[in-house]
């Protein structure tokens, strides 16, 4: 037996297994690797082993290091006494037992044996880089020599997880167990087929695979090329590279030295801690204070839809792309044809692009059934309403299928903003009823909103975050309020956008500190991308109804100019035809100078970082409040919202993340000096004043009052 209990040494005959037993995933978390060392030592000391395997008990092989353990300043293992190290010195073969996963660390030390077998369903990959790492432990130098420097480059640079047939192709495993197959035994057998041969088959021998390469240092450059966009104030991505073009121009000891070095240069960056906070945030987020042990979701088998516009259509194929059979329902013949055509379309334009094959394409249409009657969808185990965002309709929907819903369905409202309880109120089975609202294009989002009413039961909310994360969403649950989390937290930004317009902002600068900061479009191209006319109809019914709706006459003079956006050729920029370049237009400056004028706005000369504050501290003020009232369960859900629904760049952790980054007295300070200059709306959230009080943290803001 191995020194701890992480890792042991088992017997079978001949070959010697090494079983790593870290529940859930057989992280590297301290004790591991030096269980797996003592447990190689013991083995190769011993005569009656031939051979060994290394495989993971529980759902994994390995997963990595711990990532828990980053960041936290603990003594590195020296070069030269590692696990690869000591496989590398070893006098018998090891064998590589794979099921689940076996990604970062965990594939670093199956590079470091000599064979490797996998579980069909197995996926092997080095994902370091999407904590903003780079695989330290050798893998930049062992994989390019396993399966040559150019798919070993794009492999690092993307994290990617490999599934075991493609591994298989590209040498990553030499042999993959079928389906229903016993991976242990097949390795075991592997061990035992090769326990005479030699020389050991060390991956880091593999020379061949990366001489000559230094010669063509093109695919380094061609890669740097086609990641600067993606990859704009981030460096792990080019550390990778690198490291991997390390492997092609160094001796190995030489290279693995050179990976050592680049990866403690990511390790403490704000990029790294904020993707790692990102990772733990997302997981978080499945821990509901009223969803006890004892709560078991209901298992969804089928589901409907009620609309078959853009965005009931969207919610059809995200059933539909995992398989889940899904009715569509639409009153009218014409609208359903539209709604079954544009998800044809959708579907076609990814088997165009070469992302869905026709086969694939044929089966998930086969999933959607337009259906024209509330009888036909009873039998449902979910229902999500997405119709147009009116109370009164919902209302008669919610009616209608509170009399045909089968006990037990969950009745889900795909609302973004109205009143979740009202929508109950019409049923007899509020308890059954819950929020769900999915952000367009609803198929590609991966965020979903799950809103609890008052008498949502836990059941309900459980079922429902299951349901999204079944359909690869990442489930984020919160309390039931106008805009709920999301909306909520994002309206105070888009409010602060128009009104620095307004005293003489130029869209294109806006646009330009928000793409800088890392968002993939500032919000005005976003505007012109989705159509300003949308808003220009809510804005006017808005007004028709209340007498003291604030106006946004800039936006308004674009449109009744006609400038609905891209669609039109000219919105907050001008298109040219074919082209979807936004191109400042003096028109639009001329109208944001006038109306600034109008309003006695005086020229005001906007630095970067006001226009970043004002519109992010914006956000987070009313964050704080969101938290205050018990909408979020924790801060970090919002940040996960904005990851994942609005675009925020992920390597800057999140919006409560990112101002934790600046400290909370500094926001306080800065929202408290707006609040004097620019009155009401900038008065702090009483949450706001007591962690600044306290100096407490966002990320340890607790929900509540305090
Ligand atoms: C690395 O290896 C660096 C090396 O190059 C060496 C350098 C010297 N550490 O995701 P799940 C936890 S970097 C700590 O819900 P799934 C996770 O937090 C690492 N904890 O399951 C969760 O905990 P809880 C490279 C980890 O089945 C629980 O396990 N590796 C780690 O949906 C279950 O996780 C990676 O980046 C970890 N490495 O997905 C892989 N992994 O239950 C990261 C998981 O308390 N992991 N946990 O919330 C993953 O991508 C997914 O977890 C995985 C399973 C695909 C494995």
């Amino acid at each position: 037996m191995s020194e701890n209990e992480l890792v042991r040494l088992e017997r079978d005959g001949d070959i010697g297994v090494i079983v790593v037993d870290n529940p859930p995933v057989n992280a590297l978390s301290p004790g591991v690797p030096e269980g797996i060392i003592a447990s190689l030592n013991a083995a190769n000391a011993d005569p009656a082993i031939k051979a060994i395997v290394l495989i993971g008990a529980g759902r994994s092989f390995i997963a990595g290091a711990d990532i828990r353990q980053f960041g936290k300043g603990r003594p590195r293992t020296p070069l030269g006494q590692r696990t690869y190290d000591v496989m590398d010195a070893g006098t018998k073969p090891i064998v590589a037992a794979i099921h689940g996963y076996a990604l970062g660390g965990g594939l670093e030390n199956a590079m470091g044996c000599h064979y490797r077998i996998a579980a069909h369903s197995a996926k092997v990959g080095l994902p370091e880089v999407l904590i903003g790492i780079l695989p330290g432990g050798g893998g930049t130098q062992r994989l390019p020599r396993l399966i040559g420097a150019q798919k070993a480059l794009e492999l690092i640079v993307t994290g990617r997880h490999v599934p075991a047939p493609e591994a298989l192709t590209l040498g990553i495993v030499d042999a993959v167990v079928p389906e229903g197959g016993n991976l242990r035994a097949a390795a075991v057998a592997m061990a035992r087929a090769k326990a005479d041969i030699r020389p050991l088959p060390r991956v880091r021998d593999r020379n061949q695979q990366v001489a000559g390469l230094a010669a063509n240092p093109g695919m380094f450059d061609a890669m740097r090329k086609s990641i600067a966009r993606k990859a704009r104030n981030q460096k792990a991505p080019y550390n990778c590279i690198l490291a991997v073009e390390a492997a092609c121009t160094l001796p190995f000891e030489q290279g693995l030295a050179r990976e050592q070095e680049l990866f403690l240069e990511l390790e403490n960056l704000p990029e790294a801690r904020a993707l790692r906070y990102a990772f733990f945030a997302e997981r978080e987020v499945a821990r509901i204070p009223e969803v006890t042990p004892d709560i078991h979701p209901r298992p969804i088998a089928s589901a409907a839809v009620i609309g078959a516009g853009t965005m009931g259509g969207g919610i059809a194929m995200s059933f539909a792309d995992f398989g889940i059979p899904v009715k569509i329902l639409e009153a009218s013949p014409e609208a359903m044809a539209r709604g079954m055509e544009r998800i044809r379309n959708n579907y076609a334009t990814s088997v165009k692009r070469g992302s869905l094959t026709e086969a694939a394409m044929a089966e998930r249409l086969a999933l959607i059934e337009p259906v024209s009657t509330f009888e036909a969808i009873g039998q449902a185990d979910a229902v999500i309403e997405a119709i147009f965002e009116e109370m009164g309709p919902k209302k008669e929907v919610f009616t209608k299928l509170d009399a045909v819903m089968k006990e037990g369905a969950l009745l889900l409202s795909n609302t973004s903003a109205l009143n979740i309880d009202e929508i109950a109120s019409v049923t007899k089975r509020p308890q059954d009823v819950a929020g769900a609202h999915f952000f367009s294009p609803a198929n590609v989002m991966k965020l979903l909103e799950v809103v609890k009413g008052a008498h949502t039961s836990p059941t309900t909310l459980a079922s429902v975050m299951k349901l999204g994360r079944d359909i690869g969403k990442i489930s984020v649950a919160c309390g039931n309020c106008d805009g709920f989390l999301a909306n909520r937290s994002r309206a105070p930004f888009s409010v602060e956008t128009i009104i620095m317009l307004e005293e003489g902002a130029l869209p294109e600068q806006i646009d330009k500190v928000m793409l800088d900061f890392g968002y993939p479009m500032g919000p005005f191209a976003v505007g012109d991308l989705a159509g300003l006319d949308i808003g220009w109809a809510s804005r006017k019914r808005r007004a028709a109804e209340n007498p003291n709706y604030r106006k946004q006459p800039i936006s308004d003079r674009l449109c009744e100019l006609g400038r609905f956006g891209q669609k039109t050729g000219a919105g907050w920029y001008r298109y040219e035809k074919g082209d979807r370049t936004p191109y400042p237009d003096p028109i639009v400056a001329d109208i944001i100078r006038e109306e600034s004028a109008k309003l006695g706005n005086p020229p005001h000369t906007f630095t970067d970082e006001e226009i970043l504050r004002r519109l992010l501290f914006a956000s987070v003020n009313e964050a704080c409040k969101i938290l205050e009232e018990n909408i979020a369960y924790r801060s970090s859900d919002v940040d996960v919202m904005w990851l994942h629904g609005f675009g925020f760049p992920r390597y800057r952790g999140g919006l409560m993340h990112w101002a934790d980054t600046i400290g909370v007295q500094e926001v306080y300070n800065q929202i408290s000096a707006w609040h004097q200059r620019y009155g009401s709306r900038w008065a702090p959230a009483q949450k706001l004043r007591d962690l600044a009080a306290t100096n407490t943290s966002f990320r340890d803001a607790k929900p509540g009052r305090g």
